[in-house]
């Protein structure tokens, strides 16, 4: 898709702010600074739309992206930041739990995992609620720029193997910084609007 509209719409803490527009939306999900915000800055063409930090803990609460009058994109607040408190890990837990299970015109989640390591627990956990409770997953492998090519195909059966992978499920490898895995990112997007 090729994106000339784009609308910040809201930064939803709590249910009744969700936006009604009743457009299919895709959540993003992953470690904090994994770089889901520069996911969909790449994906509507935009350099800093979402907000982009070399710190972790940028984005705290959904925020809704509305493209082109067709679908939402929601920027999630990562997980498995050390320095956050007991109190902000449950708001947040409860957050998510909240629109992942209930919100019925999400369509997918996409999750960002690191291409260059392992994933970690907190990841395995993420994969294993959103196979839990049904929702459909599009798992991406960015900061691919980083992993020499010879070492692609390795570095993916890792990640397919460590979060035990439904085959059914998409794996991608993506870069924000080369726009490698846009088209087929936005190929897996489409069909599940
Ligand atoms: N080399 C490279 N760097 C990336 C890529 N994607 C993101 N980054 C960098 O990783 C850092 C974190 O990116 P963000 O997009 O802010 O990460 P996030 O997952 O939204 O982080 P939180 O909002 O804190 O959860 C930034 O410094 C980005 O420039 C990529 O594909 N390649
Ligand atoms: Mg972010």
């Amino acid at each position: 898709m090729k994106v000339h509209n784009v609308e910040m719409v809201i930064s939803a803490v709590r249910p009744n702010q969700y936006p009604e527009d009743g457009y299919p939306e895709f959540a993003l999900a992953g470690r904090s600074n994994v770089g889901k915000s520069s996911f969909i800055n790449k994906m509507i063409g935009r350099k800093s739309l979402a907000r982009i930090s070399s710190k972790p803990g940028k984005t705290q609460t959904l925020n809704f992206y509305k493209i082109e009058e067709q679908l939402f994109f929601v920027d999630v607040p990562g997980y498995g930041y050390a320095k956050v408190s007991k109190s902000e890990r449950e708001a947040w837990g409860k957050m998510i739990e909240e629109y992942f299970t209930s919100r019925e015109i999400l369509k997918a989640v996409v999750q960002i995992v690191d291409l260059r390591h392992e994933p970690t627990d907190d990841d395995c956990m993420m994969y294993d609620f959103l196979k839990h409770y049904n929702i459909p997953c599009i798992i991406i492998a960015t900061k691919a720029d980083k992993v020499k090519k010879g070492k692609w195909a390795q570095h993916k059966k890792v990640v397919k193997e460590t979060l035990d992978m439904d085959p059914s499920d998409p794996l991608i490898l993506f870069s924000s910084e080369t726009g490698m895995g846009f088209d087929e990112a936005w190929a897996e997007i489409e069909k599940r609007m």
